[in-house]
């Protein structure tokens, strides 16, 4: 029988990933998106189906976390076997300067979504996949980081996300809904958002190579971050919604890396060095003669309060799902600025990060 899924989020990284998987495994899927004053399907282009089109099996629907009758009618039209909730306003930072939407949209809207089931009376049927996340664990206080060690979140989106964490876990036990969470460590890809460090130096390798960016400014270069490539983690929120029992599982790859390693090996694929600001050289951004570029910190990136080591044990996930992820990070670097080049070459927007 064709299995039908909604997914929140569908428009961000790990949306275009998962509606392309659950496709490919032959699902309906039905996806929200939000409206916006230009395009922002750019991510689920290649597999966007004209609404004219007989049984399309990819549809989108208008819709917001922070619309409770929006999201319990769209529920009731789709009645999915399977919800993603992937939606979030999902910029750490940018929760210092949007506590009370971050909290509406990440916490509260998981609640709307749990109460659509409820109140449709699904749960009997629809199974449910929080996108839970590694910034739960905050402050450190165990590593590596598994479904055991104790939460402390360091930011306002740590907060509503711990709340979001919490009640799919209430709804689980107090009305037997198949609802798990995914404590997924930072996942990045060609995809990721241009603000999100990874893609943010990507981006700036390939612009400073090809002359089109000077510099390079950063924040806290020390943080050290468990990341793996979306592709995979998309695929252990399915596993996940597989199980027989709901469950809560971290995805992660069992390695950490400094942000400026990141940088350095994201550099090294076009051939440039890096210069640390403070090490007393004198170039300014790039220089083309000695293949050298300074890397400026700007204290406008620090957060009001860090999280300064995540480094994930995905045992559980390996042993109950079979789940590994199958990307290294240094590949992961190749990749992105690899992409990063040729998306460059076509469509040549620039952006403060
Ligand atoms: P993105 O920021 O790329 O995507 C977020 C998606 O949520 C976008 O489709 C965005 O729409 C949508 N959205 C934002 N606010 C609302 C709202 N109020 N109502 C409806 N839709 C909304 O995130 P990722 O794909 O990277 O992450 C997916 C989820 O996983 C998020 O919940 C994130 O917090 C969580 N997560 C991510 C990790 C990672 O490393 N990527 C790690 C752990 C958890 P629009 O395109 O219009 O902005
Ligand atoms: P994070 O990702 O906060 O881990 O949240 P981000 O890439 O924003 O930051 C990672 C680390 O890099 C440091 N950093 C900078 N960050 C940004 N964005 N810009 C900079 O210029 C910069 N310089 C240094 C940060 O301080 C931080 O330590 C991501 C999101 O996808 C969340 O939604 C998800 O839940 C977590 O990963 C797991």
């Amino acid at each position: 029988m064709t299995k039908t899924a909604l997914i929140t989020g569908v428009t961000g990284q790990d949306g275009a990933y998962l509606a392309r998987l659950l496709l490919d495994k032959g699902y309906v899927v039905h996806g929200v998106k939000r409206r916006s004053s230009s395009f922002n399907t750019g991510r689920i282009e290649d597999i966007y189906q004209d609404r004219h089109v007989e049984n399309p099996r990819f549809i989108l629907h208008y819709g917001d976390l922070t619309d409770a009758t929006n999201l319990i009618r769209i529920v009731q039209e789709t009645q999915p076997d399977e919800i993603y909730n992937l939606a979030a306003q999902s910029h750490v930072q940018v929760s210092f300067e949007t506590p009370e939407y971050t909290a509406n949209a990440d916490g509260l809207g998981t609640l709307r979504l749990l109460e659509a089931i409820r109140i449709l009376k699904l749960e009997g049927r629809t199974r449910f996949y929080q996108a839970s996340t590694s910034e739960l664990y905050g402050l450190v206080r165990e590593v590596p980081q598994s479904e055991t060690t104790p939460f402390y979140p360091r930011s306002p989106y740590g907060v509503a996300k711990l709340y979001a964490y919490w009640i799919v876990v209430n709804y689980r036990e107090a009305y037997g809904l198949h609802g798990s969470n995914g404590i997924l460590f930072n996942h990045e890809s060609p995809l990721r958002g241009e603000t999100f460090v990874t893609r943010k130096i990507s981006r700036a390798a390939a612009a400073i190579h090809l002359g089109r960016q000077g510099k390079l400014y950063l924040g806290n270069l020390d943080a050290r971050r468990d990341w793996g490539h979306a592709k995979d983690y998309v695929h252990g929120m399915w596993l996940m919604l597989q199980q027989e029992m709901p469950d809560d599982y971290v995805l992660a790859t069992g390695v950490t890396t400094p942000v400026r390693q990141f940088v350095e090996w994201a550099f090294a694929e076009v051939d440039i060095t890096i210069v640390w600001e403070g090490v007393g050289v004198e170039e300014k951004g790039y220089d083309a003669a000695s293949g050298r570029c300074l890397v400026e910190i700007d204290p406008r990136y620090f957060r009001p309060t860090e999280v300064d080591l995540l480094l994930g044990d995905p045992s559980k996930a390996r042993r109950k799902l079979g789940w590994a992820h199958t990307t290294t990070v240094r590949d992961m670097v190749s990749e992105m600025v690899r992409e990063d080049l040729k998306v460059m070459l076509t469509a040549p927007i620039m952006r403060d990060g």
